[in-house]
């Protein structure tokens, strides 16, 4: 086992802080108490949530221009790991890690496993990557990869999506998230529609692949690399394809994988009401994929998409379930501290979802007050959670405030004596 926080320091840090806790949960108990709101129940509704790390997150990340590496980074998948196991260790919310292949392949899958386990983690996603070539790799991604012209190029990116799933089983995972870059940057460079025929050529022989409790996870994307056209560019293309592929086909929604203003948690509804909902990637954007950390710029937005989410499951009953991931890229901060806080947030959105007052609003909606309608959504948003995700954590054994516990700790000054910079060192940083 490698270098969790130690359980003094954890214990130091909750001690400093439980009484405020406890004073701010009671006032914000007798506050949803008067709104008919049981605070225990919403806190134990915290308990459960969960959303996955990013392997690749766990790196400092980099735009186009340039990485600034910071100190103490992970080298490779199992540093990737003790650093995860940290974040869960203190949010008490990130039990999965999703992997991306080839970055972080290794033969021993068995000590990898048995790694995870021994901190308490699983995997959960694995992803494909065809987006890049590899050293060693016969055929070039340059022209596309599941829907390359060249056949010898296709099938090679068939072969690397079969190694996820045969290295993801492996693992204990259930599910192959694909996304290509694949597309064109002119006008006329490829025919349109040929292109996705080939795609789903391709993920047809994914597909075919799947162990039966496995999913595949279609990932759709506006632009980048591609300028001019994605193969996958929108939810559209992605739900066409998942609905030719079959039922273990769904789709993945990253919320920085649209254009400016598009209503996300729209398109949330739509594929969750034809049972092609798969999962999330969560991140903030202010522009395009932009990576950011979850609800840094548009927390209302990641309210809305929950609230669906919360919609969703009202309806359907436990049979409701998403594939929930992180999928950000840290340039300026402690990738360790920004997916603790995103991971807050992401859970925050969840519990603010279920405060949503939904017989009120369906009143609302069907006396068509619109004004009454968006006032119960804001009033659930406007609520301070903050004590319930605190209580949550601790009562789970975390943190009351992780990013303080984090830096209280040092931990990453300690990792950064055992982990002197290496070059070639699968940090990640491409998102
Ligand atoms: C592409 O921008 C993406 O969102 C996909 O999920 C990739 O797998 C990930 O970023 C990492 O590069
Ligand atoms: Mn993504």
């Amino acid at each position: 086992m490698g270098m969790l926080i130690e359980q003094n320091l954890l214990e130091q840090h909750n001690a400093g802080l439980l009484a405020g806790l406890n004073a701010d949960y009671a006032a914000l108990a007798g506050m949803l108490s008067r709104r008919g709101v049981d605070i225990e129940t919403l806190t134990a509704h915290a308990q459960v949530f969960s959303v996955a790390l990013p392997s690749w997150g766990a790196g400092t990340g980099g735009t186009r221009f340039a990485r600034f590496p910071g100190k103490g980074e992970p080298r490779n998948v199992f540093e990737k790991l003790d650093d995860c196991a940290v974040i869960h260790q203190l949010t008490r919310a990130t039990p999965g890690v999703s992997l991306h292949f080839p970055w972080d392949k290794i033969s021993d899958t068995a000590a990898l496993r048995e790694t995870a386990h021994s901190y308490g983690l699983y995997f959960d996603l694995v992803n494909s990557n065809t987006f890049q070539d590899q050293a060693g790799q016969e055929h070039s991604y340059k022209y596309g990869s599941l829907t390359a012209v060249s056949a010898a190029a296709r099938a090679q990116a068939v072969e690397h999506n079969i190694d996820c799933i045969e290295l993801g089983r492996a693992l204990g995972s259930q599910g192959l998230t694909v996304w290509i870059g694949d597309g064109a940057n002119f006008p006329g460079q490829n025919n349109l529609r040929a292109s996705l025929e080939r795609y789903l050529d391709s993920m047809r022989s994914i597909y075919a692949a799947l162990p039966a409790d496995w999913q595949v996870y279609i990932e759709h994307k506006l632009f980048e690399p591609a300028f001019y056209a994605t193969t996958i560019a929108d939810w559209g293309t992605s739900f066409a394809c998942a609905q030719q592929l079959g039922p273990k086909a769904k789709c993945l929604v990253d919320l920085g994988h649209h254009a400016p203003n598009t209503n996300i948690e729209m398109i949330v509804a739509r594929l969750a009401q034809f049972g092609k909902l798969g999962g999330f990637h969560f991140n903030d954007s202010k522009y395009g994929d932009d990576d950011l950390d979850s609800g840094s710029i548009n927390p209302f937005q990641l309210f809305l998409v929950f609230n669906e989410l919360a919609d969703a499951a009202a309806r359907e009953g436990a049979s409701f379930k998403t594939a929930n991931m992180l999928d950000q890229s840290h340039n300026v901060t402690d990738p360790i501290e920004s997916l603790m806080s995103s991971a807050v947030e992401v859970q925050r959105a969840y519990v603010q979802a279920a405060l949503v007052d939904r017989v009120a609003l369906r009143g609302f909606q069907e006396s068509n007050d619109a004004l009454q309608a968006a006032q119960t959504l804001k009033h659930a948003f406007r609520t301070d959670v903050s004590p319930i995700l605190a209580m949550a954590r601790w009562r789970s054994g975390g943190a009351i405030d992780p990013v303080a516990a984090y830096r209280h700790a040092g931990y990453r000054a300690k990792v950064a004596q055992a982990r002197p910079a290496k070059a070639g060192a699968s940090s990640s940083g491409i998102v």
